[in-house]
């Protein structure tokens, strides 16, 4: 999987220490669209293609793909927002606990900013006054669609942008269902680390196949270094569950968490620059019981870590009864809630049940008051649900939840297929995306059995980029369709390059192909793998279109005299030869 350098194929990926970097396909170039000021530069992949046309796709893969861009992991990504957060004249940095906690090695300190007086410095407060900021002009550009639309999504909550302030080298993006549906990968679940470089390729490699986020979920010692590594080198929102981390505090004892001890690990994640923290506070005590009858009880790992809490303390969640002093933190940083389903099925048997719908009525309760006190609020959702019954789960959250964005893991359509999870969940995911899911949250092959390798990662992001893309099309984005006409295009006209560069995955299409069709020649040659020269549909549709006309209706002008005897010939050659659909290749 890892890519060799290749002198003689500069645009192939090649690796920088072990950080992939180059374009994904020889087509591919990075290109930026200029916004209303010269420092407001939107990244974009435009596809170069044989006929002389292009096609611009949304671009989430950072720097890494730029040729002119040098990495260098100790310094981390150029802070392209810094200006416009300076500008806003509303943070101040401060001495916070970055210094005596270590940065990133062979970088100096950088102190960390913060709200004055305790105000809120969010997209969600600035967009409820009207204004639009750079950030929003940046995604609006990136959508294609006006500013004031993204605006006007932010202020109502049907749509966030997660940007901590501390966390300046973003690249903008908004999660909402009016825009495109995104795509988060989670990295970092294992406890050893390795190496800065190690560590960020794992970052580099999500968002080259396209994750749209990443949840930095690494457990260990090295928890604080390793997400400095991370955010500091990341393009893309970062986000957490800070209690995993406030649990490792406590050597795993769930009892022994508090909230002091909770608060001050969200301060030192939110000065490092997490863009996004997933909160478990609607596991509310009296929902536990709720899952003593199920299959698979609480699936959640924050799920379940919060109700052993509440049944050891036979207490509230402290998540809950301290949820506005947290969210007086987040809005001083502009930190993204997504509120865990700590009580989501881990079974189709469990779907839809009590404590799940329960617990998103909760959700819904805290939202508001997040919203209230202007911090961006999306809600986490299932898990494992069966087709049928997976539109009860967005209508009940847009209901509930006043159309705040839903992230939902999945969910897995059946539980019968360990070792192909990425695909039971994007199945439910293309549908759930459909209905209106801003984030869909992948799922690996290795789910339920293992840590996810680098193929893995990959296999997660790709399945997850086709249920967010089907999605897409399915809702009438404007913008989508237009790759897919473009691919289409290419494979009607056997232009076999473009469909490999326009494709999601480039090397694996070209590999595929290549594996039948060996021979150079016949990446040009007119016919396709799959039916042969001999009988080709495409083909001969292509030649009654040059035959009769200009194509513009192309089926009128088929039926005259000439095009009627050449169908008739075609019919007799097709029963003299069996009446067989598909021919061998050898039948030349
Ligand atoms: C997304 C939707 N529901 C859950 N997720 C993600 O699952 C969540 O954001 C996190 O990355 C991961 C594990 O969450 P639990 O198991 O702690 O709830
Ligand atoms: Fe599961």
């Amino acid at each position: 999987m890892s890519s060799t350098h290749n002198a003689s194929q500069p645009a192939r990926a090649t690796t920088t220490g072990a950080v992939t970097t180059g374009a994904i396909s020889p087509a591919h170039h990075k290109q930026y669209l200029i916004g209303s000021r010269d420092d407001l530069r939107v990244p974009v992949r435009t596809v170069h293609l044989t006929n002389d046309s292009t096609v611009r796709l949304y671009d989430t893969s950072g720097p890494y793909t730029d040729p002119a861009y040098e990495v260098d992991v100790r310094r981390g990504l150029p802070a392209i927002r810094d200006a416009w957060i300076d500008e806003r004249g509303d943070t101040e940095r401060y001495d916070g606990r970055i210094a005596a906690l270590g940065v990133l090695p062979g970088t100096e300190v950088v102190r960390p900013r913060r709200a004055v007086g305790g105000k809120a410095v969010t997209q969600l407060a600035y967009a409820r006054r009207g204004e639009i900021t750079p950030e929003m002009e940046y995604v609006a550009i990136r959508e294609g669609l006006p500013a004031e639309a993204v605006r006007d999504a932010i202020a109502s909550g049907k749509a966030v942008l997660p940007a901590n302030v501390n966390h300046p080298e973003i690249e903008p993006m908004i999660i909402g269902k009016d825009f495109l549906v995104k795509v988060n990968a989670n990295i970092g679940n294992s406890a050893v680390t390795s190496s800065i470089e190690e560590e960020t390729d794992k970052l580099v490699w999500a968002i080259r196949w396209g994750a749209d986020t990443v949840m930095d979920l690494s457990t260990g010692d090295d928890i604080h270094t390793t997400r400095e590594w991370i955010v500091r080198n990341s393009p893309v929102p970062i986000g957490t569950v800070p209690l995993y981390q406030a649990l490792e505090k406590v050597n795993g004892k769930p009892e022994a968490l508090t909230w002091e001890l909770y608060r001050d690990t969200v301060i030192e994640q939110a000065e490092q620059g997490v863009d996004y923290m997933t909160v478990h506070a609607g596991v509310l005590l009296r929902y536990v019981p709720l899952t003593a009858r199920r299959k698979t009880g609480i699936v959640s790992r924050g799920g379940s870590i919060m109700a052993a809490w509440c049944l050891a303390h036979h207490e509230e969640n402290f998540l809950y009864t301290n949820f506005r002093e947290l969210t007086e933190i987040l809005r001083q940083y502009d930190i993204t809630y997504s509120l865990g389903d700590g009580l989501r099925p881990g079974s189709t048997y469990d779907a839809n049940d009590e404590a799940q719908f329960a617990e998103l009525t909760t959700l819904g309760e805290l939202g508001r008051i997040a919203r209230e006190m202007d911090v961006q609020v999306m809600i986490e959702g299932p898990g494992h649900v069966p087709m049928h019954k997976i539109k009860e789960n967005i209508d009940l959250q847009q209901e509930i939840c006043d159309e705040a964005p839903f992230y939902t893991l999945g969910p897995l359509t059946t539980d019968i297929a360990p070792g192909y999870d990425h695909i039971t969940s994007a199945i439910g995911a293309a549908m759930i995306g459909m209905w209106g899911t801003a984030m869909l949250c992948y799922v690996t092959p290795k789910e339920h059995l293992g840590l996810p390798d680098r193929d893995d990662v990959k296999a997660g992001v790709i399945a997850y980029k086709i249920a967010a893309h089907a999605a897409d099309l399915a809702k009438g984005h404007p913008t989508a369709h237009e790759w897919d006409d473009a691919l289409s295009d290419a494979r009607f006209e056997f232009r076999w390059q473009d469909q490999f560069d326009l494709a999601l995955d480039p090397d694996t299409a070209r590999a595929f192909h290549d594996e039948t069709l060996p021979a150079a020649p016949a990446k040009t040659a007119h016919f396709c793998s799959m039916c042969g020269p001999k009988f080709c549909s495409m083909k001969i549709s292509r030649q009654i279109r040059d035959e009769h006309g200009d194509g513009s209706s192309a089926v009128d002008s088929a039926y005259d005299a000439e095009a009627l005897a050449g169908m008739q010939a075609k019919s007799a050659e097709f029963a003299a030869q069996g009446g067989r659909v598909y021919l061998p290749l050898a039948a030349d």
